[in-house]
């Protein structure tokens, strides 16, 4: 019906219209079929600002042992945060003491380590409108026995030793701890379907 409306304003234009119109109009038509409504629909709508912000997102030895995997990357989802990158793997002394370098001097930065390397990680980077902020909130106190319900540490765990998922706490720390997990070609540029309805004004 859109099409059809466009078609005979065409028509309407390059038989009432100059020159110019005649010499563009065909080019115009081209593209009006080419893409349809969608490109009218994007037209009048702005995208939410930081859509490809991303952060660094880590589901620890005892939330892969305790089977979470799946309710965790469930509720990022949910939220409506697009993954572009995961892996499951044995994390090695070397990256974790890069990945906690401000905790080094820490009391407990050696049982933080061997806790981390206790068992496999899930490791995953999740982009979206203040992904961030909203992950740590999502996420919860660094202490289980504050964080508040909801959260996933609020929900799942009950000692800050063990407090299931780690993520990046600011735009510059997530950037590192990307690149210190990930290799560029390994995280995934995607369309999701569902921008329209959920990153889209
Ligand atoms: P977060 O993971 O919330 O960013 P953080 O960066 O201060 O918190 O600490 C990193 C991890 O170190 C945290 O997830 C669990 C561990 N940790 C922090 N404080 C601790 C403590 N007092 N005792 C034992 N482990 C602790
Ligand atoms: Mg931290």
């Amino acid at each position: 019906m859109l099409q059809r409306s466009i078609f005979h304003t065409a028509l309407k234009h390059f038989f009432t219209g100059g020159p110019e119109t005649r010499r563009s109009l065909p080019c115009g038509l081209l593209c009006a079929f080419r893409w349809g409504p969608g490109l009218f629909w994007h037209r009048s709508k702005s995208s939410l600002p930081d859509v490809r912000e991303r952060t660094l997102v880590a589901i620890k030895p005892d939330g892969v042992q305790r089977r979470l995997v799946g309710q965790i990357i469930q509720r990022f989802e949910q939220r409506g945060f697009k993954l572009v990158g995961l892996k499951m793997l044995q994390a090695s002394q070397d990256v974790l003491s890069e990945h906690y370098c401000n905790l080094r001097t820490k009391p407990f930065y050696n049982s933080l380590v061997r806790y981390m390397t206790s068992g496999p990680l899930v490791v995953m980077v999740w982009e979206g409108h203040n992904v961030v902020q909203t992950s740590r909130t999502m996420v919860g106190h660094t202490n289980p026995a504050q964080a508040q319900a909801g959260t996933v540490r609020g929900d799942f765990s009950i000692h800050v030793s063990r407090n299931v998922i780690h993520a990046s706490d600011s735009v510059e720390g997530a950037e590192k701890e990307i690149q210190l997990w990930f290799q560029a070609k390994d995280l995934l540029d995607w369309n999701c379907w569902d921008q329209i309805s959920t990153g889209e004004l």
